[in-house]
Parts: structure tokens; sequence; C-alpha cells
């Protein structure tokens, strides 16, 4: 989701993180950038104007030029200033007090509103709020069946009248027959056309002031860029909106149109429609969507997240150590204790591309407890032993494990990950971006074979044995990296 958008203020917040310290001019190229960023995700031209000028004022209102980390300030500043048009936040439906409320969707042919009916339905259920729904899309017939097939689906009653020419009769009478039933709320899924034209707003006009909907809901595709901008303003004008539900945000969508669609309007957000599914729709949270668009798949921040675990001092005595080939059991702890914040190993995950899965697999594993125990094995050596694992014979290796109160095959785990990590942890400890994304790369192969490290845990009977050839394979690898960094020193 959002994905052009966040591509796009990532590379023109990487331009600025590069300079250093910001000048005045060249934030201005950076929000130049942003400003083409927000565009190229369609974002319409005037909504994209107002939100610039809004971060601008921001910005230097707040002498972002003269802080200490200017591009986190303005990536802040973008961030608190999308939150802001975002918002405010407002995800209820308002229910009247022992009266039936009704809630009437609007929107394009094809935006999704008999699908979101049927998933508001579905939600007001599981809160014990009985809903009704009503047929008032009189367009095509199978519309009326698709909203059946739905009330059957999740027991709920659906009115139609097969025949009826008009929508406002189809719309009281559902009312009425609600009413009977002791339903707390009756959806009407009214008809959409192709394009906005003028006969569908009056028809959607009239039944707004026959039927006197208390919540009138514009349903937008959210995959439709600029258009949703035009389509959003007409609405507008010919209704009384009270919220917007934005729909398809599952698949490639542009992020631009959620931004135009709530400058335009001016509604809440109410839902958003991520998936064909019933159970696909999520209250709307514009910290959590803001953060999305400038967090998404943030490789660069994931590598600055891994450079700063580790100060600047410390780095030089890693680098030293390393080019004397002397990477100690002792500094891969300081590194690890650096790591186990909690969460932090799932949250660089979530911000690599592609590694959504992953995060979603490790979500179940204790990784923060893993890292404890590995600290507590280490913490269980003697000092010679950290320096030189190889000295650790199965007596020693018995010890330390009752030491740390875990398995001896655990404590050898830790011994051949080391091996492993250690080149991977010396690549984020120096070297410039590429080095560090490399690291990135390697960190994320090496843990697509391995996905919870389980090769730190217990080994069990069937457990995965590097083969000499992986081995060779591995110290190769660590060869050339540390030929590489040596290189570069000179
Ligand atoms: N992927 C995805 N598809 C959706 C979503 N909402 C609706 N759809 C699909 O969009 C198409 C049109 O939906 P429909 O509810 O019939 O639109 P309507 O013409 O406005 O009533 C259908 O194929 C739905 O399955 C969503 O949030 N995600
Ligand atoms: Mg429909």
């Amino acid at each position: 989701m959002f994905e052009s958008l966040s591509e796009g203020l990532q590379s023109a917040f990487k331009s600025i993180r590069g300079k250093g310290k910001l000048t005045e001019a060249n934030m201005r190229d950076g929000l130049q950038m942003v400003e083409q960023a927000m565009l190229e995700a369609d974002v319409s031209y005037s909504v994209v104007q107002h939100f610039m000028d809004q971060v601008t004022e921001r910005a230097v209102g707040q002498k972002v030029l003269l802080s200490l980390k200017p591009h986190e300030e303005l990536v802040r500043i973008v961030h608190e200033q999308l939150v802001e048009i975002l918002g405010p936040v407002d995800v209820s439906i308002p229910l009247k007090k022992g009266e039936v409320t009704i809630v009437m969707m609007c929107g394009l042919q094809g935006s999704g509103k008999t699908t979101t009916c049927g998933k508001l339905a579905q939600l007001l259920k599981e809160q014990n709020v009985r809903p009704f729904l009503v047929a008032a899309d009189l367009q095509r017939p199978a519309a009326i069946e698709q909203l059946h097939t739905l009330g059957r689906q999740l027991d709920v009653p659906v009115y139609s009248e097969l025949g009826q020419q008009d929508p406002i009769k189809v719309c009281r009478e559902g009312v009425a027959r609600a009413k009977e039933q002791d339903a707390d709320i009756v959806i009407l899924d009214t008809a959409g056309r192709l394009a906005i034209d003028e006969e569908l707003m009056a028809q959607l006009s009239r039944i707004e002031k026959k039927v006197q909907p208390q919540q009138v809901y514009l349903v937008v595709d959210g995959m439709t860029g600029q258009d949703a901008v035009n389509s959003a303003a007409a609405f507008n004008e010919a209704l009384e909106l009270d919220g917007a539900i934005m729909t398809k945000l599952d698949g490639d969508a542009r992020g631009g149109a959620l931004l135009s669609v709530k400058h335009v309007t001016q509604v809440p957000i109410k839902f958003i429609g991520t998936g064909e599914h019933l159970d696909a729709l999520e209250p709307f949270r514009p910290e959590g969507m803001a953060g999305r668009i400038l967090e998404m798949g943030d490789i660069v921040a994931v590598a600055q997240e891994a450079h700063r675990i580790i100060d600047e001092k410390e780095r030089e005595q890693l680098e030293a150590r390393m080019a004397s080939g002397n990477f100690t059991l002792e500094d891969f702890r300081g590194v690890l204790e650096k790591i186990a914040k909690p969460g932090l190993m799932q949250k660089m995950m979530g911000l690599m591309p592609g590694m959504g899965d992953m995060k979603k697999m490790m979500e179940g594993a204790d990784t923060d407890g893993e890292t404890r125990k590995m600290l507590g094995i280490i913490d269980s050596m003697t000092p010679a032993e950290r320096r030189n694992p190889k000295t650790i014979d199965t007596p020693r290796r018995n010890r330390i494990a009752r030491g740390s109160g875990v398995a001896p095959s655990m404590v050898s785990g830790l011994i051949k990950q080391f091996s492993v990590m250690a080149p991977m942890m010396q690549m984020a400890a120096g070297g410039g971006m590429k080095d560090r994304m490399q690291m990135m790369q390697q960190m994320q192969s090496s843990m697509m074979n391995d996905p919870t490290m389980s090769g730190l845990k217990t080994k069990k009977g069937t457990g995965k044995r590097l083969s000499a050839k992986e081995r060779q394979k591995l110290q190769k690898e660590r060869q050339k990296q540390l030929r590489r960094l040596k290189r570069k020193k000179q």
C-alpha cells in the first residue's frame, strides 16, 4: 500500500540525509522532491500545494535549519502534517438510541459499495448491532442478487423489490421493514455509474432528501488516482457527506487518492477496505497511514538504525579489531546487547522491502527472548573463552550450558552462529551505505533459510548443519569482506 508515495518520499529524504546539515536552499530541494513524489502518487495539484505550504511554514517556524538532526526534523514535520491532513479520527458510526439509524452508501460503480455494505454489516454484527440491508441499486439486476448473497452469507436481512424503478420507494419500504424487524441500522446500497453524471447525482440527492439518512458515506476506489478527486468533489457537492471509506488499499494502490479525497471532502475517513473478504475492513488510523507512507520498505532507515546502535567510537574499535581479524564473542555480545532492545528486530524486519511475510513469521517467535538467552550464554563464558571460542571443548561447553540454563547444543549453536554473523555485524558497524546494504541483503538471505534464527535454539534431531561446501562458501565470503574493508582503509 502507498508504495509509490513512500518510495518518492524516501528518495527525497535520502538526498536530504546525504547532505548533512540542512541549509535553507537544500531544504527547498528536499521539499521539492516531496512535492514531486506526492504528485507522482496522484495527489491532486492543489492538495500538494496546500500540503507543501503547511510543511514549509511549519519547518521554518521551528527553525529546522538550526536543529541538530535536520532530516529527522523534516521527516517528523512531514509525518505530522500527513497525520493532520488525514485526521481528525472519527471511526464511529453514531447510532440513534431506540430508533433505526439510516446509513446511505454512495460512490461510482465498482468503487466497492455493495461489498462495503456487507463488510459494515459484519462489523456491526460483531458489535451486537443489528444491521439491515436495502438493495437500492436498480441499475443492474445483478446488484440486487449480489447483496442477497452477502445477506445470506452474513445472516443479515436484505430488502429488495424486483421490477421496481424508483429507488426512493425501495429505500422507504426498506426502512419501514427494518423498523418492523427491530433492526438498529439500515444500510442503503445505492446505484453508481461509471462516471459522474447529473442524473445519478440528482437521484442520490432525492434519496437523501426523502429518506433522510443520518449518515452518508462516500465509497472511493483507492486505485483511481486523480479521478478520485473529481468524483469526490462531485459527490461532496450533491450530498451532505458524513464520512468516506476508501477501498482496495490492499493492491498496488497509490496513496494520493486518500489525501485528495480527505482534502476535498473534509469529512473523516471512517474505514479502509483492504481486501475482497468481508472481514477486510479496518477503522482508519491516520498515524498508521502516515507512518506507512514514510516508513514502508525503508531500507535506508534500517541501515541507519543499524548504524546508529553502534556509536562512532565503538565502531572504530570494532573496525580495528576486525582489520586484525579479531572480532570476538565479547564484541559480538556488545552488538547483541544493543539489538536486544525489545521489538527492534521485528521493527527492522518490517522496514525492509519484501520482508513483510518474514515479519509475520517472526511475530510468533520470541526473538527478543532468544537474544537474551544468547547474552546469557556469552556471560557464562570466561574472558579467554570469549576471545577464543575454539578452546571451548565438551566439558567447557557443558559448564557454560549449566551456567546459562540452556542445553549444551545451544552453546554450540551460538558459536556456530557467531561465525556466520560476525562478518555481517562487522559490515553493520563499518563501511558506507553500500556495505550496509550488502549486510542487510546477507542478513535477509541468511534469515530466509532460517527465519526464526532457529540455529540459535536448542538443536533438535533434524537440526540443519552446514555442509562442508556451505562452510567453505561462508568462509570465502567472509574473507572477501575483510579484503574489501582493508582495501577501503588504505
Ligand atoms: N481487493 C479489493 N477488492 C475490493 C475491495 N472492495 C471491493 N472490492 C472488489 O471490487 C469490485 C466491485 O465491488 P462492488 O462492491 O460490487 O462495487 P459497487 O459497484 O460499488 O457496489 C468487486 O469485485 C469487489 O470484490 C477491497 O477493499 N479490496
Ligand atoms: Mg453495487
